[in-house]
């Protein structure tokens, strides 16, 4: 029996949570296998994230006119290595969060998959997960790992013939991962990379710039304090290297303002923009 753990829901929160019954959270349980609550040593269910995410899935597929049977398999088939992803990062269970990263990131354009399906299950679990007591210590724990086998991917990307990009994220920055996707991305389509990580300083950037004559310098930046307070150095970067900026704290009038480029959208795809 497992015991009660910290941000799960027992049935009636999940069925406000959800906005379903208590009685037809039930029914779609015990006819199709569609949640896998955890037991208390009392036996109550808790239902988790994965059980939520289940849940909108089953009720989208109504909603376009499904039956129940049908919804439910496609809401069980539907993310299947997400659901468990999410599950093992909320249990801070690490043999099933690689598990789950090894089936994810088994394919030509793993950036692609880690894009479009790890990174927003990320965001949003990490949202939820916010309001909770162990919401930092599972967002430290899922951001870490998947920071780490984002980086074993990279192992080699230093070698080939291809133009060099030099990347990492602005000073006080620890967010990562969107410039980590850029990066293997990038390297998949030829480029060399050269990976300087979190909390860069812009000097840093500046003296590996001046060294390693790469074709692009790319700094990454999240949060607004971060990106306000680097915007000076920023500047005189931008008139010695071809500086592209990136992420959410960072908007196309500050780029214009400080001389550089900015790159946009979906990580796995803006390698076209450089
Ligand atoms: C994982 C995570 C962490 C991990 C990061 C691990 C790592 N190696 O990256 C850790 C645990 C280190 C962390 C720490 C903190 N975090 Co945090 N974190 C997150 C979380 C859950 C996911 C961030 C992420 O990786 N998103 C994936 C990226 C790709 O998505 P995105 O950031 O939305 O970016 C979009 C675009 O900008 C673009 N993009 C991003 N990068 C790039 C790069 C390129 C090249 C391109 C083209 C596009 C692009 O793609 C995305 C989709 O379109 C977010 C939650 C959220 N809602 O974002 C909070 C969040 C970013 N964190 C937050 C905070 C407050 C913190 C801490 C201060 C918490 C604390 N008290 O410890 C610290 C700050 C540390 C620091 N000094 O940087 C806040 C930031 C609020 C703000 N805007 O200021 C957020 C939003 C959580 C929240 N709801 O409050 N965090």
């Amino acid at each position: 029996m497992a015991a009660p753990v910290q941000g799960l829901l027992r049935i009636g929160p999940f069925s406000r949570r959800v906005g379903v019954s208590v009685s037809v959270l039930r029914a779609w349980e015990s006819r199709y296998g569609l949640f896998t609550p955890l037991r208390t040593a009392g036996g109550f269910r808790l239902y988790s994230f994965t059980d939520e995410a289940r849940a909108q899935r089953m009720l989208e597929h109504l909603s376009s006119g499904l039956a129940a049977r049908e919804s439910a398999s496609l809401a069980l088939a539907a993310g299947t290595s997400v659901g468990s992803l999410v599950r093992a990062w909320e249990t801070f269970d690490a043999t099933s969060v690689h598990a789950a990263l090894d089936e994810l990131l088994a394919q030509p354009d793993p950036a692609s998959a880690v894009s479009r399906r790890v990174l927003p299950a990320l965001v949003q679990a990490g949202d939820a997960w916010a309001r909770e007591e162990l919401g930092p210590a599972r967002i430290h724990f899922a951001g870490r790992l998947l920071e780490a086998r984002l980086l074993a991917l990279g192992g080699r990307w230093h070698e080939g013939p291809g133009p060099l990009a030099l990347l990492g994220c602005g000073p006080g920055e620890q967010h990562s991962l969107g410039p980590l996707t850029f990066a293997l991305a990038l390297h998949r389509r030829g480029w060399r990379i050269a990976w300087l990580g979190a909390d860069t300083p812009v000097e840093g950037f500046e003296a590996a710039a001046r060294s390693l004559r790469p074709d692009a310098v790319v700094v990454s930046f999240t949060m607004a304090w971060t990106f306000t307070r680097a915007r000076g150095a920023l500047r005189s970067l931008a008139a010695e290297q071809p500086l592209r900026l990136c992420g959410p704290a960072v908007n196309e009038a500050a780029c214009a303002d400080i001389g550089a480029r900015r790159l946009t959208g979906d990580p796995a795809l803006a390698f076209a923009q450089v």
